[in-house]
């Protein structure tokens, strides 16, 4: 029996990326008075590097105009990671990130049923706290038994750090947990904790080729068009824990290429 679900945040419980995290870096580049944008496209190549710091110093190394010293490099980052973050929660706080539809039902359906619940994300905890408070309401971190965040870890995702904690602070072998994923570094991280993993994609990781998971699908709203199905018998509608657990009872790893 599943004892345990752990989210991802970013992608997964809501489509932070496109118009949260990067529309603040290029509110973060004016507000410095650097001319660099990060247009949807690009934004979605420099998603391959986890971690807004690391995704800066990333595209700091492939441009022209960037500082060439390494410190002052860092020291830019570390700035402009900041103003990012600060506009990030505004740009939360105002409510125009909702949850992916199903997570919230999901998130209730779990609790309701006694099961803990953590987080292992990537992102920031200010930039967390933000958006599950705005979404869940003031109450949200009772929800979870876990929290573990960028700050927490050495190395971020791909490396199973965050997953590690998270199992840790839970209590719980991986086998009797899922997480839920959207990217591929996630759904790595996640594996090489030994963590069964549910992979809803998201709109930056709609094609990705993604190996060894429980199960692959569009989101948590709709039973339709998941692989592997087993929709057969169940109620028809969004993806309940009666979903999640026939998959993890079949344990059966599905790798799918678009
Ligand atoms: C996804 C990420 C994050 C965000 C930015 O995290 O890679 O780095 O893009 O976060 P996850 P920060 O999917 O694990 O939630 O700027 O706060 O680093
Ligand atoms: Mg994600």
């Amino acid at each position: 029996m599943i004892a345990a679900l752990i989210w991802d945040v970013d992608g997964t419980m809501a489509e932070t990326e496109r118009d949260g995290h990067r529309v603040a870096f290029n509110l973060a580049f004016e507000a410095l008075g650097l001319a660099w944008r990060w247009d949807e496209e690009h934004y979605g190549a420099l998603l391959c590097i986890t971690g807004g710091r690391e995704r800066l110093l990333h595209d700091m190394a492939l441009r022209g105009d960037a500082p060439t010293l390494a410190e002052e490099r860092m020291r830019l980052a570390g700035e402009l990671h900041r103003r990012k973050n600060a506009f990030y929660v505004e740009i939360v706080q105002a409510g125009v990130i909702p949850l992916r539809a199903g997570v919230r039902e999901l998130i209730d359906e779990a609790a309701a049923a006694g099961l803990r619940q953590g987080i292992a994300t990537t992102t920031s905890r200010s930039n967390l706290q933000a958006l599950l408070q705005r979404q869940l309401g003031a109450g949200w971190s009772a929800r979870f038994s876990a929290v573990v965040c960028g700050e927490d870890v050495l190395v971020k995702k791909p490396d199973p750090q965050v997953y590690r904690l998270t199992l840790q602070a839970l209590g719980l072998p991986p086998l009797q947990t899922v997480a839920l994923e959207d990217s591929p570094a996630g759904v790595e991280a996640a594996r090489l904790a030994d963590v069964p993993v549910v992979v809803t994609r998201s709109v930056y990781f709609a094609h990705d080729t993604v190996l060894g998971v429980l199960a692959i699908g569009p989101g948590l709203h709709s039973h339709l068009g998941w692989r592997p199905d087993v929709a057969d018998g169940m109620p028809n509608g969004r993806v309940t824990l009666n979903y999640l657990q026939a998959w993890h009872d079949r344990m059966e790893l599905v790798s799918h290429q678009q």
